[in-house]
């Protein structure tokens, strides 16, 4: 207790302004990093308790605020088979965090320890890494005093992406299992995708150059690192890497990166987009991925999260048949309800696959996919990837094939497994992913892009007084408060062909989002004014 006192004493917490409370949200605690150097001291103590409350198991820290301005940052925790906190434990958090002294730190945390019947005796663990905003030498010095005070061991995997903190924790965790996911080391990761990129690419020819913007942020030292271990000889994957200026910390996200796209719906301005070519974003810690190209004639056209579910659904359901597994392996698509309603239509009525909505936030998405056998899970926002389950791993493995084109697609399917981030959303993995596809499908972005034509869509952002008033129910499809509201949505709705509206209060900012699809882009925007003055 001394310890912890002492320790929190040099990383203290910041006050918030009247009466607010820190909360640990759907991105951890994400501010301004001034605020942050006590939170992490604090998530420190919450990493350890969960890490002796799963019996010495090791935790994770990660340390970033993604695609957010180079001011903020963020601490997040990660389970032991590298998903996210259990949602349980997101309220524990909160509480160490808003303890408001020193003192009440120590008995909050001691409390937590009797009430959760954890032994504090027993070995814990702690592994963390940060992106590359300079505020995250402070933080995670704050983070190790905590680990040091409650006697946690602890590794430094200094700058990472934040999925490659993901698989450094389930590494950990299996090494020397059945189940070992890989070696624990920045290198293993490297290695794992590169054999599993070249297994699944199986020879295939690469089209043209593939431009990567990394956002100045940690994914372009990363991605360069990684295409040292892409054997040459037998993968030629000419890739151009862009925006990866991580020296100056201005730069991060400025411009340029996956929100950047998403949000504009335009490419980098820098540097100049050059015509036809194939290119693709990250964001800031690299767990996000857009797609997209600026056509000569018809102008930029984004290939976004929902187009990446649907390659991915429709490639891998291609190879299930191919391996004859189709009436074995339940493949299903978990989307949101920002996903394009064309994007549902091609997955259920083209693929016949099944498709279902969750609420917004990667926890909910990847909660719902381990429910497959195959399970793929993309937000439109490029936050996602393909779960397999252990039963489709080993009939991966263990099913005799009856032909050469059923060999082949075993083949493929136990590749595409190993090269797909099985713990969280990573850009680089799903990068990988949409080139191998491509590639087997002898497909341009053009073509991909042919597959179905996205409804007309708009997304604005509403001030409202207190978000808290909106509630939602139906995977936040429907208001169920403010009364009233709903059957206000659902009257403007009516009056439009082929539309779809909803609104939401944001999980990371004090606003509400409304969405409206319809048929033409002027009756879109109609709708989406109609119900943002609903909600106002
Ligand atoms: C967080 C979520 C992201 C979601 C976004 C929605 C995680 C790791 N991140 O960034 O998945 O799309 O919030 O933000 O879950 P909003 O609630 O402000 O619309
Ligand atoms: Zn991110």
């Amino acid at each position: 207790d001394e310890q912890i006192l002492a320790a929190s004493q040099k990383h203290p917490i910041k006050p918030l302004d009247k009466g607010q409370l820190y909360k640990y949200g759907t991105a951890g605690f994400r501010m301004n990093a001034d605020l942050l150097e006590g939170v992490t001291f604090r998530v420190g103590l919450l990493a350890s308790l969960r890490s002796r409350k799963l019996g010495g198991q090791a935790i994770g820290v990660m340390v970033t605020a993604s695609h957010n301005p180079a001011v903020d940052n963020g601490v997040k925790v990660v389970d032991p088979m590298g998903e996210m906190l259990e949602q349980d434990w997101e309220k524990f958090a909160t509480a160490l965090v808003n303890a408001p002294s020193d003192d009440d730190l120590v008995k909050t945390y001691n409390k937590l320890a009797t009430d959760l019947k954890i032994n504090l005796n027993i070995p814990a663990k702690v592994i963390y890494g940060r992106d590359t905003r300079p505020s995250g030498h402070t933080l995670v010095t704050a983070l190790a005093a905590a680990l040091d005070a409650t006697k946690t061991e602890h590794v430094d995997y200094k700058l990472l992406t934040t999925p490659q903190l993901h698989y450094l924790v389930r590494a950990t965790n299996s090494e020397g299992t059945p189940m070992s996911y890989g070696k624990v080391s920045e290198a293993g990761y490297y290695e794992k995708l590169a054999t599993a990129f070249v297994r699944a690419m199986k020879g295939k020819k690469i089209e043209g150059q593939l431009v990567v913007d990394c956002a100045n942020g940690v994914g372009g030292p990363k991605l360069t690192e990684f295409l040292k271990y892409i054997p040459k000889d037998k993968v030629n994957f000419d890739v151009k890497v862009v925006n990866d200026d991580v020296l100056r910390p201005e730069v991060l996200n400025l411009d340029c990166g996956a929100d950047f796209v998403k949000t504009k719906q335009r490419a980098p301005p820098s540097p100049k987009p050059r015509p036809g070519v194939r290119s693709c974003s990250l964001d800031g810690d690299a767990d996000r991925l857009m797609y997209y190209w600026v056509d000569p004639e018809t102008g930029f056209f984004m290939l976004d999260g929902d187009r990446i579910s649907s390659l991915a659904a429709s490639f891998i359901g291609e190879l299930v048949e191919a391996a004859n597994l189709k009436d074995s392996l339940r493949i299903g698509v978990v989307q949101t309800a920002y996903a394009n309603g064309a994007s549902t239509n091609y997955i259920t009525q083209h693929l016949r696959l099944p498709v279902v909505c969750t609420p917004t936030g990667v926890k909910h998405l990847h909660h719902v996919a381990q429910g497959y056998d195959i399970g793929v899970y993309f937000e439109a926002n490029g936050h996602g990837t393909v779960l397999f389950s252990n039963d489709a791993l080993s009939t991966f493995k263990n099913t005799s094939p009856q032909s050469p084109a059923q060999k082949d697609a075993l083949d493929t399917l136990s590749a595409m497994a190993d090269l797909i981030n099985q713990t969280v959303g990573d850009a680089i993995s799903d990068m990988l992913m949409v080139e191998v596809i491509l590639a087997h499908k002898g497909w341009s972005l053009r073509d991909w892009a042919m597959t179905y034509t996205d409804l007309p869509n708009r997304l604005v952002r509403v001030e409202v007084g207190n978000k808290d008033l909106f509630a939602t129910t139906d995977a936040e499809r429907r208001l169920s408060s403010p009364e009233g509201a709903q059957e206000e949505i659902d009257y403007e709705v009516k009056k439009y062909k082929d539309a779809r509206s909803f609104a939401r209060a944001s999980g990371t900012e004090n606003a509400c989002r409304v969405y409206a699809e319809a048929a033409t882009r002027s009756e879109a925007n109609e709708l989406a004014e109609r119900v943002a003055r609903i909600i106002e």
